[in-house]
């Protein structure tokens, strides 16, 4: 399948997404909405897919929304299509995927990072929302996601000021899961897909789940949510041949039953 503004290639149980827009900087304007969205969709619902990474050029993960495209648009435009509510289908994804980000990340780029399960970024990366200095806002997640993943102080400031963040403060603030040379980004969000894509897929679908519940619900109902989806996967064949596999001393052989 091949898609205008991005580019999607297999590797084995890994989806490698490439953000393709060079000339603007991976602005993301609706077409790479609808790219991005398709493939996503397409992802989850190979069973031969494990996990995905998302990831963009090395100077630019993605600048922001593509503001010659919103510049002329009137509050009844961005109100009456519900203008790039399309992510809420990014972020329903299943599967886990990881953001590999080199050089900016910024608004809506800095945003869709965040929508990932985590970050893996380049010494390069910087990470901002300058949306202000527009005269508008984050707009696809910013203020809630960045908020939750550095606290409130960081967040309050990089909105209000528009003041970016390197690799080295977004990985000491927890944004970004670890820091690694440019040169080496994709192949390590490669080998963390690798290594989550051999795992059994419901128990991976499991963790997501239960992890972003930590979001969305007191501790108690967090903790009891886990319990359940634990029980629960007693009922898989994979914990069967997963616990069997280490008393036999031998790996597991997954089939997602
Ligand atoms: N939109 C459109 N085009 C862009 C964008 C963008 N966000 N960013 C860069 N480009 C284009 C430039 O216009 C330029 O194109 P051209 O050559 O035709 O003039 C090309 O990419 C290269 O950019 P620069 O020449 O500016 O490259 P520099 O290396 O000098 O600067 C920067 C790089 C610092 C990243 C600079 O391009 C920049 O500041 N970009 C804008 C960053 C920004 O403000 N991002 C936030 C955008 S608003 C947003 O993301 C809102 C998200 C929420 C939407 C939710 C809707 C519900």
């Amino acid at each position: 399948m091949s898609y205008e503004t991005i580019l999607v290639e297999q590797k084995g149980g890994v989806t490698l997404i490439t953000l393709n827009r060079p000339q603007a900087l991976n602005a993301l304007n609706s077409q790479v909405l609808a790219d991005l969205t398709d493939a996503f969709a397409k992802f989850d619902a190979d069973d031969s897919q494990r996990c995905a990474v998302l990831t963009g050029s090395e100077k630019a993960f993605a600048a922001g929304a593509d503001i010659k495209e919103m510049s002329s648009q009137s509050f009844a435009d961005m109100y009456g299509s519900n203008f790039f509510a399309g992510y809420d289908r990014v972020t329903a994804t299943r599967k886990p995927w990881i953001a590999a980000v080199a050089g900016w990340a910024l608004g809506g780029g800095c945003e869709l990072a965040m929508m990932a399960d985590f970050i893996i970024a380049a010494d390069s990366a910087k990470f901002g929302q300058p949306e202000i200095k527009l005269a508008v806002t984050p707009g696809m997640g910013g203020s809630q996601r960045l908020t939750r993943a550095v606290g409130k102080a960081k967040a309050m400031e990089m909105c209000l000021t528009g003041r970016n963040m390197d690799a080295a403060e977004a990985e000491s603030a927890g944004l970004v899961a670890r820091v690694v040379p440019a040169a080496d980004l994709v192949a390590e969000a490669l080998k963390s897909a690798e290594a989550i894509a051999g795992m059994a897929p419901l128990a991976a679908i499991a963790a997501k789940e239960m992890v972003n519940a930590a979001f969305e619900t007191t501790l108690q109902q967090g903790v009891v949510f886990e319990r359940r989806l634990f029980h629960g996967l007693f009922g898989s064949e994979d914990q069967k041949e997963g616990m069997a596999a280490f008393i036999e001393k031998r790996p597991g052989n997954w089939t997602g039953r």
